[in-house]
């Protein structure tokens, strides 16, 4: 049976000139350098069972809490079903740690534990740092990430920055699973005009070079891979990757977070840390240029 994956109003065919699965690192995870030559060559690392199962589900049943709270669940299904209540949106919980909100605690806990600070550490070969900054999301029906480079979002410190996506809970493909194009780390042209914006300098809508991820392949080449994520796994890429997500074409939220890590001896993105990190202080404060307009003006 052919599988259909569905990214916007595009189905790709798993399998297919547009779509594959991601590859596993697990079978290279001690050894840190076979580690970052795959980091260098594939764009990223799947590392499956990597956080502890437990830590994850707690840190999506405070989520959860937070999502009821707010009115946003189904009441009628237990609340760790995560079933999204009639018309309820997608939330970002963005921010900084916050001492307060016990129900974001072991969230907290887990992106900015020991297992994921010491793994950074012999990834980077010197002391990692997280930015405060952390943007954990619910993701609801028919929700979907066009597709980006995170270096536009958070370009202002190093470029050897790391996005570490972490689902929380089990995302199987109806329910949005992280999607990245293969090769897209070489995309020269883009790499020099849209990877060269700012999203606060630049006020461009979305900063998603395209909601089309048939297009990207038939413009710039690559192709895109995703795969079934279970409740532990996780994905690290650079900023100069494309990525998205598939679409969540379920009723339940598909909750994750990405999180940030670099080495403390170099720059800072100074929008993501401190006790109160400023974030996107210009971005959509006026009416953003489209991005069509601007692939105009880069002529890409
Ligand atoms: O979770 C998503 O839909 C998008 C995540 C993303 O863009 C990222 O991890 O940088």
């Amino acid at each position: 049976m052919t599988m259909k994956i569905k990214m916007g109003n595009a189905e790709l065919t798993m399998g297919s000139k547009y779509m594959t699965e991601l590859r596993s690192s697990n079978d290279i995870f001690d050894d840190t350098d076979a580690l970052r030559q795959r980091l260098q060559e594939d764009g990223y690392l799947l590392l499956r069972g990597f956080h502890d199962r437990e830590q994850v589900l707690d840190a999506r049943s405070g989520i959860l809490r937070k999502l009821n709270s707010a009115g946003r669940l189904d009441t009628n299904f237990k609340v760790e079903d995560g079933i999204i209540a009639e018309g309820a949106k997608s939330a970002m919980f963005g921010g900084p740690a916050n001492d307060e909100d016990a129900d974001m605690q072991p969230f907290y806990n887990l992106v900015n534990g020991d297992n994921v600070m010491q793994f950074f550490d012999r990834l980077l070969g010197g002391e990692a740092m997280t930015y405060d900054y952390k943007w954990p999301r619910a993701v609801g029906n028919g929700d979907f990430t066009g597709a980006h480079y995170d270096i536009v979002y958070m370009g202002r410190g190093t470029k050897q920055l790391y996005t570490m996506w972490t689902p929380l809970g089990d995302v199987p493909y109806e329910q949005g699973p992280l999607s990245i194009c293969l090769g897209s780390q070489h995309f020269e042209k883009m790499k020099a005009t849209y990877g060269q914006m700012d999203v606060d300098r630049d006020n461009i809508e979305l900063g998603w070079i395209s909601k089309d991820p048939i297009e990207c392949v038939e413009k710039f080449g690559g192709q895109w891979a995703t795969t079934p994520f279970a409740a532990g796994d996780m994905i690290i890429f650079g900023m100069f990757l494309l990525h998205g997500s598939v679409n969540n074409t379920t009723n339940q939220y598909r909750i994750s977070s990405d999180t940030r890590y670099q080495l403390r001896s170099e720059p800072v993105d100074d929008r993501w840390i401190g006790v109160k990190p400023k974030g996107h202080y210009a971005w959509n404060k006026e009416k953003p240029k489209s991005m069509e307009e601007a692939r105009k003006e880069w002529s890409i």
